[in-house]
């Protein structure tokens, strides 16, 4: 049995369905860092992976809210503060109906390795809730943000816990909670980032993560000696925060996007996307994917009912770089191979954990650049810890400033994570560089830090 198969049958214990995203997580990184775990026995003499893998605390609390028609609605509300080695824990709130425990211990596990590769003083959680923003009016979301936060302000703060946005929480829903935190607590403090500019925000939070996961491409397309992103055709999967401002820095650049998605079907334009009108679609009106038709009628729509057996209708149409911005698991073995056959060259996960494990070895195998999430998706919690640093120096900084500094970030990740990996013997492995970078780092601190 190897070290990494000793390591994980450790954990067997605690298996049960709802953690099987928090395992899939876990494996990766256990695969990975186990060169690192043989070369220096100091990681197992400090017990760090077992250390690591359970969360300092789960905070688990009912919500409960009066819906427009006055009928008393209860949700599940979660705080997953998971390690805080490196800096106060750091983390989005997710609200949807798939949240579970689970869930948030992937998110919240793959976070505290991410924020390590940023380089900045972030320790990682994650938290959120079972609510589900779609359908409701502002004054529903208002509600419960605010019931919601009426439980986590015991919780938070800017040197302990710092919230931010994710699936189905953006800067709307982050305005209502920052303003019954700011009731509760009679303090006027960077508690929370992905706060509108406006009383707090840092210019460019929103456009973060899309746009730093295109830089990150940039970056690995050089070091891996292919040719740029201009002109070259791309497929983008979702149509939120991260993939509408991932579609907007790729048409900056000159790249074609041809689609995105949501959870209800997949938009085709091979003309390239209108990106303004996606905008008003999901961000302003809140809609369905399926009325970019009524405008554009040349493009194809493809509701989820007419998705190829077994796979996802985006990852079947021919690119030179795919980006999965939507959710976990959103790209398995049967996309990864459509990709394949169709000539795709590199693979960017904006979101977190879109890849299955056996599509990621397949897309490794053939060579695709691969850029895993903690790694590629860095730049929003990047620009939240700017956020941080301007709120606690009351400072604002330019667009400039922070465009420049996210740009810097995401290409040092990218040399440090490709450098990790020549380092270990696996060059061109993106995953365990970023694997073993972020986990070198934080165990360090644990150690050094006492048990
Ligand atoms: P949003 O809520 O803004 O958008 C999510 C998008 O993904 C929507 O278009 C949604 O469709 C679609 N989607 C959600 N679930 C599914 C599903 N099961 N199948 C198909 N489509 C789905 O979230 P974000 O853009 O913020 O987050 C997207 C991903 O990026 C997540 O994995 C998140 O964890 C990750 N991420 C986000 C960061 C941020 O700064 N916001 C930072 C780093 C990572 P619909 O409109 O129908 O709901
Ligand atoms: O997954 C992520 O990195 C985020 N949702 C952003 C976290 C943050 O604190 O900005």
């Amino acid at each position: 049995m190897t070290m990494a198969e000793q390591e994980i049958k450790k954990f067997e214990k605690t298996d049960c369905a709802e953690n099987s995203v928090f395992y899939q997580a876990m494996e990766e990184v256990i695969y990975s860092i186990a060169p690192l775990l043989e070369s220096d026995e100091k990681y197992l003499k400090y017990a760090i992976l077992e250390r690591l893998v359970v969360p300092d605390r789960i905070i688990k609390f009912k919500v409960t809210w009066l819906d427009d028609n006055n009928n008393v609605q209860v949700n599940t509300g979660y705080r997953v503060q998971f390690n805080n080695a490196l800096g106060p824990y750091k983390g989005g709130l997710r609200f949807h109906p798939t949240v579970n425990e689970g869930v948030l211990k992937f998110l919240g596990f793959e976070q505290i390795l991410k924020n390590s590769l940023t380089g900045l003083p972030i320790g990682g959680g994650k938290g959120g809730s079972d609510f589900d923003p779609k359908g409701k009016s502002d004054f529903e979301i208002m509600k419960f943000c605010t019931a919601f936060m009426s439980e986590l302000y015991k919780y938070i703060g800017p040197r302990i816990d710092v919230p931010a946005g994710d699936i189905g929480v953006g800067s709307r829903e982050i305005g209502y909670l920052f303003g019954e935190y700011k009731k509760i607590t009679s303090s006027y403090e960077g508690a929370l980032t992905g706060k509108p500019y406006f009383f707090g925000g840092s210019l460019m939070r929103p456009e973060a993560t899309g746009y730093g996961a295109v830089y990150f491409t940039g970056s690995m397309l050089e070091i891996e000696g292919k040719e740029p992103l201009d002109g070259k055709i791309c497929t983008v999967s979702g149509a939120g925060n991260v993939a509408l401002h991932a579609i907007e820095k790729l048409q900056q650049i000159g790249a074609i996007v041809v689609s995105c998605s949501d959870s209800h079907g997949t938009i085709y334009d091979p003309r390239g996307v209108d990106l303004e009108l996606l905008k008003t679609l999901k961000l302003e009106r809140r809609t369905s994917l399926k009325e970019y038709t009524e405008v554009h009628s040349e493009a194809e729509y493809i509701p989820v009912e007419n998705y190829p057996e077994g796979a996802h209708a985006v990852w079947n149409i021919p690119c030179y770089a795919a980006f999965p911005c939507a959710t976990q698991n959103e790209l398995n073995e049967l996309d990864a191979q459509n990709l394949i056959t169709n000539g795709c060259v590199s693979v960017t996960e904006g979101a977190n954990m879109p890849s299955t494990p056996e599509a990621i070895a397949l897309l490794q195998s053939h060579k695709l650049c691969f850029a895993p999430a903690k790694a590629a998706n860095a730049g929003g919690v990047a620009v939240s810890e700017f956020e941080m640093s301007q709120n606690a120096s009351m400072t604002k900084w330019s667009y400039a400033k922070v465009d420049e500094k996210l740009k810097e970030t995401m290409q040092m990740i990218c040399k440090r994570v490709a450098l990790t990996a020549k380092d270990y013997g696996v060059e061109g492995n993106y995953v365990d560089g970023a694997n073993i970078a972020g986990f070198k780092k934080v165990a360090d601190a644990m150690i050094a830090e006492g048990i």
